[in-house]
């Protein structure tokens, strides 16, 4: 067992604080790394050292791999850790790491090609006993093949390119006159985006459930599952809020997929904190299908129903650590939801908004974290994900969850530029949502309502968040990130001070 010492997160944001705030609680060292156009931001000041990296473009800084490893030996970094994003799934990062000498804080780099490559993940399911969506076993190599196997198992069916995943390079298919525009369609979006057109075919799952199962494996062969996560509510691949248990979910059906998801990671010797996730359709049939072989962004949620520090548990896999607990250790304990706090215009579609956080009030109380990176004053920068902050409740029970995050995002004010939180709190006061009655489709079915720009929105709103500025300029908080913002003279010393008692 190798103690690890001191790390560099090669990140930013949210998740690089997130990471760094286990390393002082273990007491490691952080090093930050960071682009010219992040001088400014919190992890940078967070971190116990922090290296400029190269100009704001990612490919320029947060990507480029010979220089995070320059930086990672000149401050004396025993590991890296790669956070989501960026480098997380880059095997080739993660081999030069091992040959450099640091450790990778994440699986091997055979895993992450493997799991990479979406035909050899099914297929290496597939031999596990996993259930997959019924589809072809490797690659497409024709339109005639494509046509044959269409012929077997039925229309509708999704193309799917092998080094795709999240959405890229897929298409939908209803019609046999579509098959052979889909699949070139398919292979030439996938080439230019992945530099490789192999595709494959599912049958198409109409309104699934996107449900993925969180697991943690250590060096020595023990491998356990932290309950499931329900992702429906997504907008174009991009999701919103994130919850756990699921409201589709049975204790038999979690068992049973909870096993699956272990027998998946076991099957390709997986270590550390990864992710299987599934389609699960309205019959409760489950299919693999891709494995995240990183920290997920949606991971609060899984921490506070379990009570496990998930990067804890990712430190201690890398050191070569036995886990400390087994499966009948582990209990879900009442509902978490997240809600991605994303600095864009829902009712201008959905259109980034960059600019400079004027005011933040953040959330407090009983059962409340944000995992965020904006401050007062802060100017969000255009070249990075729009996501500034991820808003975690817990609850006894899901309805309690629901209220919480409502009075959560009630209190979450920010001026200065447009977030998706009246959106969110649109979701929170859905019928649907509140019967647990969705699918991935749920953000389409329910646009009338989500969407309403100002018409159905409180007309008070305006004034409500004018008096919230006041009175947060009155309490002239948050001195050293406001200086431009908060009155030259304390009022606090024109006070006389009075003894009421
Ligand atoms: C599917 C599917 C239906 N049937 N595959 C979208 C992202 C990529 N990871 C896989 N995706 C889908 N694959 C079959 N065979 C529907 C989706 C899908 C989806 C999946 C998860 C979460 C949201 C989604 C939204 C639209 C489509």
């Amino acid at each position: 067992m190798k103690k690890i010492k001191k790390i560099l997160i090669a990140n930013r944001g949210e998740i690089a604080i997130r990471v760094m705030r286990t390393c002082r609680e273990l007491d490691l060292e952080s090093v930050a790394i960071y682009s010219e156009a992040d001088r400014t931001s919190l992890h940078v000041r967070y971190a116990h050292e922090a290296y400029c990296v190269g100009k704001a473009p990612s490919s320029e800084s947060y990507l480029n791999i010979d220089k995070i490893i320059e930086v990672a030996k000149q401050s004396g970094a025993d590991a890296i850790h790669p956070g989501y994003g960026f480098l997380s799934e880059n095997a080739d990062f993660a081999r030069r790491c091992g040959e450099e000498g640091i450790v990778f804080i994440g699986p091997s780099p055979e895993v992450i090609v493997q799991m990479g490559d979406k035909i050899q993940a099914r297929e290496a399911m597939t031999a596990a006993g996993i259930p997959v969506v019924p589809g072809t076993d490797g690659e497409i190599k024709s339109e005639d093949e494509a046509l044959e196997v269409i012929k077997s198992i039925g229309l509708p069916v999704m193309i799917k390119a092998s080094a795709g995943g999240g959405g890229k390079g897929m298409r939908l298919v209803k019609n046999e006159s579509e098959v052979v525009s889909a699949v070139r369609a398919a292979r030439s979006e996938a080439k230019s985006a992945f530099g490789d057109d192999a595709v494959y075919i599912e049958k198409y799952i109409t309104s699934p459930h996107h449900i993925e199962f969180q697991i943690l494996a250590d060096q020595h062969g023990n491998t356990v599952h932290l309950f499931e996560r329900e992702c429906s509510v997504q907008r174009r691949h991009q999701k919103m809020i994130e919850e756990t248990p699921s409201p589709l979910m049975t204790p038999e059906l979690r068992d049973e997929m909870g096993k699956a998801a272990v027998e998946a990671a076991k099957a390709v010797n997986y270590v550390g904190a990864g992710t299987i996730e599934f389609l699960v359709d309205n019959d409760l049939n489950y299919y693999f299908l891709e494995m995240n072989t990183r920290l997920q962004v949606e991971h609060p949620i899984t921490e506070r129903v379990t009570g496990i520090d998930l990067v804890k548990q990712q430190i201690y896999a890398a050191e070569g650590r036995e886990l400390e607990f087994g499966q009948d250790d582990l209990r879900q304990r009442g509902h978490a939801i997240e809600c991605r706090i994303y600095a864009e215009d829902p009712d201008n579609n959905f259109m980034p908004s960059a600019g400079k956080v004027y005011k933040i009030s953040t959330p407090l109380g009983l059962g409340v974290r944000t995992d965020g990176y904006v401050y007062e004053g802060y100017e969000i920068p255009i070249y990075y994900d729009p996501m500034i902050s991820k808003l975690i409740v817990w609850g006894k029970t899901r309805d309690e969850a629901i209220a919480r995050m409502r009075r959560a995002l009630y209190e979450y004010k920010i001026t200065g530029v447009k977030t998706s939180i009246k959106m969110l709190e649109r979701v929170m006061n859905n019928e649907n949502f509140i019967a647990g009655n969705y699918d991935t489709h749920f953000i389409e079915k329910n646009q009338e309502q989500l969407l309403s720009n100002g018409m159905k929105d409180n007309p008070e709103d305006m004034v409500i968040i004018a008096a919230f500025i006041d009175y947060l300029d009155k309490l002239g908080s948050n001195a050293a990130v406001t200086k431009e913002f908060v009155p030259a003279q304390s009022r606090w010393r024109k006070i006389p001070y009075v003894n009421h008692f």
